[in-house]
């Protein structure tokens, strides 16, 4: 995470303005590159730079996953929601400032697939402009520390989380784990289908997102 540099609205409206033209840059290059096929490990089926998709890292705690790349990679797979989830953000409108943002509840006994997205730029602050492509349509996406640490049971088996996204070593000066979703805009992203567009602004310790994708695949609920 970085705080805002930008401190009118004309400066604000200008970055709106570039970030549409990166975020359908990036759209435009994932429409152009060769699907590749889903498998039963991997449904992160698509990524445009600067996205790499990465096995489950060891972790995802501030300055271990470092880098100009934004990094995206699968969590748990085909799990069935034994309680309500709640997500920071529905819908396919453009999130780029606080009123964009649409909480929902996913319900139980949805079956889902969770995918994790961390761009740490280890102090260098950054601007990272980039798409990916699920194998399912996206229906929520999650950003803020709270809902983070609350949705961590998604999270991949041999990674470790942050404990607090909102404390501890996610607390570093004003910055938290997590996207700031601000006026004027740092970070933002869009929802299309089974893409997600997103430009990250980051400092120390970075940004956070999780993505939560509908599947098909789970285990038929237990008849009484
Ligand atoms: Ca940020």
């Amino acid at each position: 995470m970085i705080r805002a540099n930008v401190t009118n609205g004309d400066q604000g409206q200008s970055r709106r303005r570039m970030w549409r033209r990166r975020g359908w840059a990036a759209t435009a290059l994932l429409a152009a590159l060769p699907l590749s096929a889903g498998t039963a490990a991997a449904f992160i089926v698509q990524v445009a730079a600067p996205v790499v998709k990465i096995p489950g890292p060891p972790a995802v705690l501030p300055g271990v996953l470092v880098g100009a790349d934004i990094h995206a990679f699968d969590e748990r797979q085909d799990v069935r929601l034994a309680a309500p989830l709640l997500v920071d953000h529905q819908g396919g409108n453009l999130v780029d400032s606080p009123g964009d943002a649409n909480p929902a509840w996913i319900p139980a006994g949805t079956c889902v697939r969770s995918h994790y997205v961390d761009y740490d730029p280890a102090g260098v602050p950054g601007t990272a402009s980039g798409s990916i492509q699920f194998e399912g349509e996206i229906v929520g996406v999650i950003f803020r520390p709270l809902t983070l640490d609350a949705s961590n049971f998604l999270g991949a088996a041999f990674t470790a989380y942050p404990p607090t996204a909102g404390a501890g070593a996610c607390l570093i000066g004003p910055n938290q784990c997590g996207l700031e979703i601000t006026v004027p805009t740092q970070d933002s992203f869009q929802i299309t289908g089974d893409v997600l567009r997103m430009t990250l602004v980051a400092g120390s310790p970075g940004d956070r997102l999780r993505v939560i994708t509908k599947s098909c695949a789970c285990d038929p609920t237990p008849t009484p």
